[in-house]
């Protein structure tokens, strides 16, 4: 623990996986192009690994492999295999991969109705894979990471485990296939597993219930120097632990442990995977939502406006982006409307300020307004011509202001 009750992340890595786990979300077909465009965006933004889907998938997965190899990339490339030594042997015929991720499942159900081995068997099968690769390419990174991890019993994983341990893999992970785990669960099992492995700790962690990024955060405080993610958090089902979610995380816990990221990227490489597999980003996205820094109440505009960090643990401006008030509601009020004033260069005394707030409030309980609208108020109050208070009485509105979106973010 820092001396602010936060526990200490140490030094960690993010193993990027939307060009693995991502490609297993139903709408995603990455073209070649596609691929490339993205392995390129991640890696300045800065991500330490790219993780490919298996070359044994199809033809194209096994040339993209290849061809994104010969990149020259500076995050390290993965590929993530089953634990056999035929995917083994495809995957180290690709020049210019870092390492290889290896995956099984011991929990007893996939033991029952998927590979059909049981805990000796899968030991084996680790042991003769593991020293297939550090026979044929010792140079490769190698981790090894059981499917299913929190529903698999303890002792089995744990054999498994140091098993592979005593081999020398680089990294271990645990995997929340299916998104049943809390951050106890994955604090608890990753402290555990720490005792007894040298090698470092991985997670994997799918979001079914909503808990991947905190499952994450947990990991990392555990002792996990690695997190797996994918842009959006597209994956199996409704995917794991999203880059941006992860990075908004960490940022509040302390800036500084992500600078090391490009970070004002992050909102192209969220809205290129979006155009890529067909979907909107998420109005509540971390930090690239469209209402992420959005602010609406009289309070909150207020207290934004003197002090952003009152109503907002992430600086827009470090990711490029900037924050946007909300004024024409009838949650308004008269600091957020003398702020508009100042803006557009109108002069109206602290008196009129407040009744013009008041007639805006009034109205917006009449009818939506847009900013244009409330502009067109404030114009025309400071020309003297007050709109007929009268309920129900519709303003016209001069032509060129008709729009009905409001424009243009209210900067800071
Ligand atoms: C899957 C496998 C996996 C693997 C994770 C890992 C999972 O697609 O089912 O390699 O650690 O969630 O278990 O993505
Ligand atoms: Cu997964």
């Amino acid at each position: 623990m820092n001396d602010t009750g936060q526990p200490t992340i140490r030094d960690f890595h993010i193993i990027e996986s939307t060009l693995r786990e991502g490609e297993q979300f139903v709408g995603a077909n990455f073209t070649t192009g596609q691929k490339i465009d993205i392995a390129c965006a991640l890696d300045e933004f800065g991500v330490e690994y790219l993780e490919l889907t298996s070359p044994v998938v199809s033809p194209r997965s096994y040339r993209d492999l290849q061809l994104i190899a010969s990149l020259g990339l500076r995050a390290r490339l993965l590929t993530h295999i089953r634990c056999n030594r035929d995917d083994a042997a495809r995957a180290m015929e690709i020049e210019g991969l870092n390492g290889i991720d290896i995956v099984i499942g011991i929990g007893l159900p996939l033991r029952k109705f998927s590979h059909g081995w049981d805990v000796p068997q899968v030991v084996e099968k680790a042991v003769q894979v593991l020293s297939f690769i550090k026979d044929q390419r010792p140079e490769l990174e190698v981790r090894f990471s059981t499917e299913d991890s929190f529903r698999s019993p303890r002792e089995d994983l744990f054999r498994v485990y140091s098993e592979v341990d005593r081999l020398g893999v680089h990294r271990v992970g645990i995997a929340d296939t299916v998104g049943v785990a809390t951050p106890f669960d994955v604090y608890d099992l990753v402290r555990d597993l720490k005792r007894i492995v040298r090698a470092e700790v991985e997670f994997h962690g799918h979001n079914d219930s909503g808990c991947a990024i905190a499952n994450s955060y947990a990991a990392l405080a555990a002792g996990a120097a690695y997190v797996d993610t994918s842009i959006l958090g597209i994956g199996e089902r409704n995917g794991i632990t999203p880059l941006g979610g992860l990075i908004a995380r960490l940022y509040a816990v302390d800036p500084a442990l992500v600078r090391k990221y490009n970070l004002k990227m992050l909102k192209k490489l969220d809205e290129m995977v979006a155009r890529f597999v067909g979907v909107d980003i998420p109005f509540n996205n971390y930090i690239t939502g469209i209402t992420a820094f959005t602010h609406k109440a009289g309070i909150h505009a207020k207290a934004i406006l003197n002090e952003p960090s009152t109503y907002e643990i992430i600086d827009p401006a470090d990711f490029g982006l900037s924050r946007y008030i909300s004024i024409a509601h009838r949650f308004t009020g008269w600091n957020a409307i003398k702020w508009r004033a100042e803006q557009l260069g109108i002069q109206l005394s602290p008196e009129q300020i407040r009744e013009v707030t008041a007639h805006i409030k009034a109205l917006a309980d009449e009818k939506p307004l847009t900013l244009d609208d409330v502009d067109t108020i404030l114009w025309q109050w400071s020309n003297g011509h007050h709109p007929s208070e009268k309920r129900g009485e519709e303003i016209r509105w001069p032509r060129h202001r008709g729009r009905s979106r409001e424009p243009e973010a209210f900067k800071r």
